[in-house]
């Protein structure tokens, strides 16, 4: 079993689409070990996304990340990292495949509506950014 981070960002939760997401993932096999809805402030999300600080975007991406309340997940699987970004979708949602979260909600390349943890060292820095260690375990499934 392995572990993995996803977000559900401001566009989706604003558009009330949280509960659907949920239930897409745990179609797929996902168990939910945590789960909150918070607001970042810009620097949290700078913080967040401090690997993109160079990119173009980065304002412009935390600013939105700052814009609203969001819902981050602890997933568990087997192949918990792959299989959410393959449930995901590519990063700009015209360019998603059919089937995938992005292209069923995503609204720009921006405002994609979900985050997923890009590599076991990812998931391990972006985990415990949002749960501490008694989320990873009081909800294990019996
Ligand atoms: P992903 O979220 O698929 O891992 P990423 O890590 O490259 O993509 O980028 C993080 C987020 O930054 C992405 O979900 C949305 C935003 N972003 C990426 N590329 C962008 C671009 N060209 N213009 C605007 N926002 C972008
Ligand atoms: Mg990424």
């Amino acid at each position: 079993m392995e572990r993995t981070l996803a977000i559900i960002k401001p566009d989706a939760v604003g558009r009330n689409l949280a509960g659907n997401i949920i239930a897409r993932l745990q179609g797929e096999g996902f168990v939910v070990l945590g789960l909150k809805m918070i607001r970042l402030s810009q620097d949290d999300a700078k913080r967040f996304y401090a690997v993109h600080r160079e990119r173009p975007f980065f304002d412009s991406l935390t600013a939105y990340m700052a814009s609203g309340p969001i819902i981050p997940l602890l997933l568990q699987r087997d192949e918990a990292i792959k299989t959410l970004r393959d449930v995901m979708g590519a990063t700009d949602p015209s360019q998603a495949a059919p089937g995938t979260l992005r292209q069923e909600f995503g609204v720009d390349v921006e405002k994609n509506s979900i985050h997923g943890s890009d590599s076991p060292a990812s998931a391990a820095q972006e985990i415990p950014f949002f749960f501490s260690q008694l989320a990873c375990h009081e909800a294990e499934p019996r």
